[in-house]
């Protein structure tokens, strides 16, 4: 770790976004004394610096080349924010007052512990949010703060987002990790559902300047199909644009397949011989879906049904690929599980150009190993409300509010958030906030005083990014190149600062008994031996059999994160294996390569890397086939209602209005009701970062887009305000007009919803917004438990305050 002692330029990856574009910093130090000397911000404190005098692309970074977006740009401001949190706080009389970190600590012991005691380890929740991923010594500590707290009751922002995504490849590879990403630089057909790029920078789907990769793709002749019920920006630049009605996607892959049976365009190609199920039992599968019957459903014309098979068996190399509203919708999995299936029917799985599985620097390298593994399963455990299934070790965040509210044994009455906002993300968040309200105690590791945290009684600050080393450990598994950046620590922790990992561990002591006071050596020495005993416990592993001693000392003098980071470098596909392999990565050689290190395309890696019971891919598997029968009872129901209603009217003229499908069972729909789904803006980052003066400037996003001719029949005018309505309540917000949505649905963003007292986020006050989630009733895709956040019912009226 080097001191700042001059103007200059460092390089780092961006943390904000799953993108990982190299960023060039340039830092001021004599700007750093005057911040330091003239104003302390509304926390007490001054900015520490180094301060941040501008940001720019990287243009020698290995893999984003010099792109950048308005998020990363305002990196400097973001840390500067005088409203953030910089010490940790205590409430007292309902405000909150600074303490030192022993004092903080001691209360949360002297709170939680009795708590725990009293009515067991399942009366604390724990929540944990989205940039728990985009940061070192949080995807490496929450283990241990999970398993310090053995809670049935653990939620993250994973069940409001991809769970369905990471089930659907558990159930199909036996690895919920397996996640195939378009290798979009060697793509001829991209085909993108429920997913807006060219704004959310590629989710699942780590390839920095994406814009510009979608148009290489163009410029060599390949081509683009968005499937999304806005022509968003992505659309915008595609070759076609089905304008699915929201929630029927599942309904138009399954129609697809069927045309590619029909026609005799099935060919699994390279797998054939890897699946285990039979091609022809997904035939039967698909043998009602026949376009002329699902393309009303859908929205779409049956002609577009045909054509998208036609696109897709035609090209000669294509990638299907599904994002959130393909996830976060009531057949979450189904659809999941549906676009890798076409991407396997057309043998386009796992080969170059199609959708491949990326292999990265520091995941676990096992040569020799044959296919095959433990298999996967759900349900280890069941939630007391609802008798939910546990996925991936966590429980669907949509009960959380019923786990607090619902008296009985084992109620939660603790909650402890890491780095998330549930009140603006998650559903029904109108009583979470009630909820949040009523515990006997909250902790939450964050730097804002927001919507969550103001309800905390203790809130525990992460020091600035610059003492912390970066390392994009969650979503190179998902990158588009084999790559590897590393961007180091740039000054020590100053006073009263601590590192997240620090505070994960402090955490984990105390839900362990052991108090407040164990050394931070102590339980990290016992973290990196689990992960040391792990690798060389793993007959196929480069480092099986060696002493871990030996490791351990080769690590020093690293300590925390970034040791781990180390190990996991060197044990894996490139590292120098402890020296068996002297040429291979470390990081300290990472470091001395600021701009990254590309390691090559996208390889094939299957069967090798299956991790099923018998080594091959489940094409069909039993839990989702199951599901399809929820979707033919409700596409039954809603094909009678709706025809009902057809000959009750007798109007073919009136294709305006959207029955739809209610929350989620059959429809119910009335002339009235629109479906509302969502969006993401360029400048916005889910909640947090409104309180960005540059980020949230101009014209208010947070709007309900709606077309002319839903606007025009409910008397809405353009910047009118609306009140949009549901079953679980009700906001308002400025109308917004564009004919760019399809009619019938409406669509909000999330992470708005500002203007609550308790906050200290002066700039997103002025900026508040209605929060979406106050709509959203907690109802979920059963499989994954996975929040329905796309396709709610909504009514929208004009809104007068008398
Ligand atoms: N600028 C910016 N970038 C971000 C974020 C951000 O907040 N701002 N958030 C980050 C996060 S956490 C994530 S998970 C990713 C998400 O990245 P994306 O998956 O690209 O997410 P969105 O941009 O929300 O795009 C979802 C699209 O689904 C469409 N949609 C809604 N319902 C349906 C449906 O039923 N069917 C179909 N086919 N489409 C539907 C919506 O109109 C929308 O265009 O973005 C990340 N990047
Ligand atoms: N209606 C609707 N709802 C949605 C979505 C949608 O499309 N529509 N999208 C969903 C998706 S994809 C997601 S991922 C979720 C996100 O849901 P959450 O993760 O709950 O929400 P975020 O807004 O990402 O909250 C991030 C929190 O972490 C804090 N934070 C930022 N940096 C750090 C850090 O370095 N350390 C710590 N400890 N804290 C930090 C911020 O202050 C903020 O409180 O929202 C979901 N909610
Ligand atoms: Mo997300």
């Amino acid at each position: 770790m080097r001191l700042v002692s001059t103007k200059r330029t460092v390089f780092r990856t961006c943390p904000l976004c799953e993108a990982t574009c190299g960023l060039a910093l340039e830092l001021d130090l004599a700007a750093d004394r005057a911040a330091g000397s003239n104003h302390a911000g509304t926390n007490g404190h001054a900015d520490p610096g180094p301060h941040i005098a501008a940001v720019r692309g990287d243009p020698d970074d290995i893999f984003s080349r010099g792109f950048i977006c308005p998020k990363g740009a305002s990196l400097g401001e973001l840390e500067r924010d005088p409203d953030r949190v910089r010490r940790p706080l205590v409430k007292s009389g309902g405000d909150f007052r600074e303490v030192s970190w022993e004092d903080a600590f001691a209360r949360i012991n002297d709170a939680l512990v009795p708590i725990r005691q009293k009515h067991g380890k399942h009366a604390l929740a724990l929540y944990v949010g989205n940039p728990n991923v985009h940061n070192i010594d949080l995807a490496l500590y929450n283990r241990a703060l999970v398993k310090a707290a053995g809670t049935r009751n653990y939620f993250t922002a994973s069940s409001v987002d991809q769970l369905p995504k990471h089930l659907a490849a558990a159930l199909m590879y036996g690895d919920p990790l397996a996640v195939a990403v378009p290798d979009i630089d060697h793509s001829d057909l991209v085909v993108i559902l429920g997913a807006n790029p060219m704004v959310s920078n590629g989710s699942l789907w780590t390839a920095p300047n994406l814009p510009g990769r979608l148009r290489a793709l163009k410029a060599r002749g390949g081509r683009i199909i968005v499937v999304d019920p806005k022509r968003t920006r992505t659309a915008d630049i595609a070759d076609r644009h089905l304008p699915i009605r929201p929630g029927y996607d599942a309904h138009l892959l399954l129609s697809v397949i069927h045309v590619l049976f029909a026609r005799g365009w099935v060919d699994p190609a390279h797998l054939a011989g890897e699946l285990s199920g039979d091609v022809a039992d997904v035939k039967a599968l698909v043998r009602d879906f026949a376009p002329a019957r699902i393309a009303p459903l859908c929205g779409l014309d049956s002609a577009d049904i045909e054509d998208l098979a036609a696109a897709i068996a035609k090209a000669e190399r294509a990638a299907i690929y599904g994002r959130l509203g393909t996830s976060a919708q009531r057949f979450g999995t189904v659809t999941s599980w549906l676009v890798d299936l076409l991407n396997l029917l057309t043998g386009n799985l796992d080969r170059q150009g199609g959708a491949m599985f990326p292999t990265t620097a520091h995941s676990p390298h096992r040569p020799g190993k044959p296919p095959g593994g433990r298999g996967f399963a759900t349900g280890r455990w069941h939630s007391r409300i609802g008798n939910l299934p546990e996925v991936m070790g966590e429980l669907p965040v949509a009960i959380l509010a019923d786990e607090i509210e619902t008296p009985g044994d084992e109620q939660v009455r603790a909650l402890i958030t890491v780095g998330g906002n549930p009140v603006l993300s998650t559903p029904d968040a109108g009583r979470l906030d009630r909820a949040l309200g009523s515990l006997e105690f909250m902790v939450s590791v964050d730097p804002y005083i927001n919507e969550t945290t103001r309800h905390a009684d203790v809130i525990l600050p992460p020091p600035p990014l610059f003492t912390h080393g970066h390392y994009d450990l969650v979503f190179y598994r998902f990158a588009v190149r084999d790559v590897a950046n590393y961007s180091p620590a740039l000054r020590p922790l100053v006073d009263g600062e601590l590192r997240e990992w620090h505070i994960m561990l402090r955490l984990s002591t105390i839900l362990m008994g052991q108090g407040p006071k164990v050394p931070f050596e102590v339980a990290d020495n016992f973290v990196i031996n689990t992960v040391i005993q792990r690798e060389i416990g793993d007959r196929y592993s480069p480092l099986a059999g060696r002493p871990a001693s030996e490791l351990l000392a080769a690590l020093a003098p690293r300590i925390g994160a970034e040791r781990i980071v180390d190990f996991l470098l060197r044990a894996g596909p490139y590292g120098d294996h402890f020296g068996a392999n002297p040429d291979g990565i470390t990081l300290d050689k990472l470091e001395e390569m600021p701009h990254g290190i590309d390691l090559g395309p996208l390889k094939p890696s299957l069967p090798r890397r299956l991790l099923t019971e018998n080594g091959k891919i489940d094409i069909a598997p039993a839990a989702i086939v199951a599901d399809l029968d929820r979707l033919r009872a409700e596409m039954t129901a809603q094909m009678a209602a709706e025809s009902a209603a057809e000959s009750a009217t007798e109007s073919a003229a009136e294709p305006a209005t959207d029955t739809g499908a209610p929350t989620t069972g059959a429809s119910t729909g009335t002339e009235d009701t629109l479906l509302l789904i969502g969006r993401r803006t360029l400048r916005s980052n889910n909640s947090w970062m409104h309180n960005v003066k540059k980020l949230v400037a101009g014209k208010p996003r947070c709007t309900v887009q709606m077309h002319p001719d839903d606007a025009g029949s409910r008397q809405l005018s353009d910047g009118d305000t609306a009140e949009v309505r549901s079953a679980a309540g009700a906001i308002t917000l400025p109308v917004e007009l564009t004919d760019a949505i399809r009619p019938g649905v409406v669509s909000i963003p999330h992470g708005w919803g500002h203007g609550v007292a308790g906050t200290r986020m002066n700039v997103a006050q002025a900026h508040a917004g209605a929060n979406v989630n106050v709509l959203t009733p907690s109802d979920m895709d059963p499989l994954s438990g996975n929040a329905i956040l796309n396709g709610i019912t909504v009514t929208v009226s004009p809104y007068s305050d008398k």
